[in-house]
């Protein structure tokens, strides 16, 4: 029965957002027109000469962030749905501390560096961090993990301890983040490939209109280094102001799957007169 609504209303919202818009599409960095780079961001040629945002060099104790310069309207329910590619490389000293997507609402700024992965401290706001450092209880005592962190506590309140990749690997990783407003639902997706994957590596049920307490977002990275380093860097990055996870059709459901629809209503309708 529940999973039955829980299609229908896929179904639904699959349509309402057809007309989402791209707010944010960067397919590399050759231009960073419309970013703010704050502390040690940087545009960079990476090993495979592709123009990334380097948003912590491989040096120590540093920190980074890029964000919109302007901020980004979102919808009344705060939703929004992002992918991104990113590569740790050039590791010094195991490689730390990682790299945060962060929806924030109170400045075009950067946090703490080290283990605050230029996101510590930051109100109002949530961060996806992939994080390649123990720093110990409050990452699980795991160097390589992701996680879901709100208003700049690296205490994560979720947190996936084997996310199936090594962030320090020097490989392209691609994360997808979503959130739908009208469910309050936040879900990351992670892999090495442009394929999205169907099950979410971090899902976390989260009001985000009380967090953010604001539809005015700056939305971008942060990222630091400590003892240890890496080049943390962004390849490409896509951001939509609506919930419309990029890489899953949009179109309208085709009449077939209408009418499949139709027919999950009737069997509840059925269900429903049976009692
Ligand atoms: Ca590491
Ligand atoms: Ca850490
Ligand atoms: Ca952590
Ligand atoms: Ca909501």
């Amino acid at each position: 029965m529940r999973n039955v609504l829980g299609l229908a209303t896929a179904f639904l919202m699959a349509s309402a957002t057809a007309a989402s818009a791209t707010t944010i599409l960067f397919n590399d960095f050759s231009s960073t027109a419309g970013l703010t780079l704050n502390g040690n961001a940087a545009t960079a040629v990476d090993d495979s000469l592709r123009n990334v945002l380097r948003v912590t060099p491989a040096s120590g104790s540093k920190s980074g962030s890029a964000f919109s310069t302007s901020a980004v309207t979102l919808n009344t329910n705060v939703s929004f749905s992002t992918k991104f590619r990113f590569n740790f490389n050039h590791q010094g000293n195991g490689g730390a501390d990682g790299l945060v997507f962060v929806v924030q609402t109170v400045s075009n700024s950067v946090g703490g560096l080290g283990g605050g992965i230029g996101y510590a401290g930051l109100g109002n706001s949530v961060g996806v961090e992939f994080d390649n450092w123990n720093n110990g209880g409050g990452d699980g005592n795991n160097d390589n993990h992701v996680g879901i962190d709100i208003n700049g506590n690296m205490s994560s309140v979720a947190r996936s301890d084997a996310p199936g990749f090594t962030l320090d690997s020097g490989t392209d990783l691609v994360a997808w983040v979503d959130y739908n407003g009208a469910t309050d639902l936040l879900e990351v997706r992670l892999n090495n490939s442009d394929t999205r994957p169907l099950l979410a590596l971090l899902s976390y049920t989260v009001d985000l209109t009380t967090v953010l307490g604001s539809t005015n977002a700056f939305v971008g990275f942060t990222s630091g280094t400590g003892a240890a380093w890496a080049n943390h860097d962004v390849i490409s990055w896509e951001f939509r102001d609506t919930f419309a996870p990029v890489d899953v059709p949009t179109e309208t459901p085709a009449p077939a799957a209408l009418g499949l629809l139709g027919v999950g209503l009737i069997g509840m309708g059925l269900m429903r007169r049976r009692r």
